[in-house]
């Protein structure tokens, strides 16, 4: 704490010496501004809270379970609410594959396009309950965050193909 008091009161009787008072204050000023502004800037993982999303206000009509649900427009793959987890969330033991494809789906509730990614869980073993392939929006291979037909279990502690998920990550415009 000694050391911090020597370090304020010097930085701030050169800061006083050398510049006019008005200075000075503006100079303080702007140095709280940036060490309470610094902390918002810092990158933060928010895969979390795009996987927590929920249901579009309007409401999110269908059954998670069927291949003709919404969400699954562009999937290809099993669908995970068949495996043990559900339309967002991975089946216990698996891992969701933080790198994925998306596609733009309608939501026939508000009419609105959303952007939906597919994220594969990875582990354990093949689900192969509720088999899915739509193919809406989808792209060539050499578009492949745009292309269904990829086992993205690649940056994963398991390259075993699971089951996938899909979650809204935003409005499409
Ligand atoms: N992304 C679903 C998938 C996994 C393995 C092979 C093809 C498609």
């Amino acid at each position: 704490m000694k050391f911090l008091d020597r370090f304020f009161e010097s930085s701030s009787r050169h800061v006083a010496n050398t510049t006019g008072r008005r200075q000075f204050i503006a100079r303080f000023g702007s140095f709280l501004a940036v060490g309470v502004a610094a902390p918002a800037l810092l990158p933060i993982d928010r895969t979390g809270k795009a996987l927590a999303a929920g249901a579009p206000s309007a409401g999110d009509p269908g059954d998670p379970t069927s291949c003709d649900y919404w969400r699954y427009c562009s999937v290809d793959g099993f669908l995970c609410s068949c495996c043990g987890g559900s339309v967002t969330t991975c089946p216990p033991g698996t891992e969701s594959s933080q790198v994925t494809w998306v596609g733009t789906c309608r939501n026939p509730a508000d009419g609105i396009d959303y952007i939906i990614s597919y994220n594969d869980c990875c582990g354990k073993h093949s689900c192969a309950q509720c088999a899915c392939t739509r193919n809406d929006s989808e792209e060539p291979m050499y578009r492949p965050f745009n292309n269904n037909d990829i086992n993205w279990c690649l940056a994963t502690n398991s390259n075993v193909y699971n089951c996938t998920v899909a979650v809204i990550r935003g409005v499409a415009s």
